[in-house]
């Protein structure tokens, strides 16, 4: 298979790298697309020097089978006719077509079917927060239908990209150096400090990082689900965590929820508080699964449930996601 990556040194391109050198998927060859300041970098593949080329409105994509694009809304919107009109499919880390009817939204152990029907050679992959909490929602669907979903989530410095990384970092030598800390890429210093504001807000004071999670979960739940949801920037380096409060139509216990989660594909359970034994995003950052720990009867609420919940987000929450539905495509078509 011929692949392209579009957006190859930000974060998640480079997350895209080392995931094509892991897994099964066979690549023959690939291609790396960057801006202005990316092009002419090189990159290692499978031991051989790769140069990004510039992406531009040419006949570039001409022959790729996949481009796995992750370099924003704004390029993807305006290249995406330039990338999939000699048939490339293009797999879209941007928030640009994800609510779009003739987009599906996929994430592969929810609802890789909705990969079949891709009728303007755009897949979407959903945004971070969502991908994590679907995968753990779909296990307690299974078993009762959710009605509602209270969230407060926990997300890591790269969400907000490669640059956003390094000013963390930064922040705290800045600091720890007795200079003024730079912020840049988020509304505050982050360091030593967490920010219930990522992305803009809206009309309905909810930031549109909370109502993502509210839209994109129904649309690949297939759902009536209601989701409320906080959105909180951490000092954390890579991987979200999140807490959810969830309502079922019929009582779920958490015993039935632990065989739920346990049954499901891509979640490891880490539930033994009395041992310490829970997941947390400094252990978590580099691992594929969705971990899930703290599972509790809501005290509030017969039907409720509660539980804690941390994937990393380069990997689950963007890159891997996207190869994830590449392979199962492979695999179903
Ligand atoms: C964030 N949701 O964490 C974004 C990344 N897609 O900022």
């Amino acid at each position: 298979m011929k692949i392209a990556i579009v957006g190859a040194s930000g974060a998640v391109g480079q997350e895209f790298l080392r995931i094509l050198e892991e897994r099964p998927l066979p690549v023959d060859e690939l291609l790396l697309f960057g801006s202005e300041r990316s092009a002419g970098q090189t990159y290692m593949f499978r031991g051989k020097p790769v140069t990004v080329k510039l992406l531009r409105h040419n006949d570039d994509f001409r022959g790729v089978d996949i481009a796995l694009t992750s370099a924003g809304a704004g390029t993807s919107r305006e290249f995406a006719e330039t990338i999939t009109r000699h048939g490339t499919l293009m797999i879209d880390n941007s928030s640009a077509f994800r609510m779009e009817p003739d987009v599906p939204l996929v994430v592969p152990e929810v609802n890789g079917r909705d990969a079949l029907d891709a009728p303007r050679r755009i897949i979407a992959n959903p945004n971070c927060t969502t991908i994590q909490m679907v995968v753990a929602l779909q296990a307690i669907e299974r078993v009762s239908h959710i009605r509602r979903v209270h969230v407060a989530t926990y997300q890591s410095a790269s969400g907000a990209g490669a640059q956003a990384m390094a000013e963390l970092e930064r922040q705290y030598a800045d600091l720890a150096e007795g200079r003024e800390p730079k912020v840049e890429k988020f509304a505050y210093q982050l360091a030593y400090n967490v920010i219930p504001h990522i992305d803009v807000f809206t009309d309905n004071d909810y930031t549109k990082e909370e109502m993502k999670m509210y839209h994109e979960t129904r649309k690949i739940m297939h759902s009536d689900i209601e989701v409320s949801a906080t959105c909180v920037r951490v000092p954390v380096m890579r991987a979200h965590s999140e807490s959810i409060w969830l309502e079922t139509e019929r009582p779920v216990s958490p015993d039935e929820a632990r065989a739920a989660f346990e049954a499901a594909e891509g979640i490891v359970v880490m539930d033994d508080p009395a041992q310490k034994v829970y997941p947390m995003p400094l252990f978590i950052a580099g691992k594929d699964p969705v971990y899930v720990g703290r599972i509790r009867r809501d005290v509030t609420n017969p039907n409720g449930l509660a539980f804690w919940c941390v994937s990393d987000q380069i990997r689950k929450g963007a890159a891997l996601n996207a190869v994830q539905i590449a392979e199962w495509l492979l695999k179903n078509r």
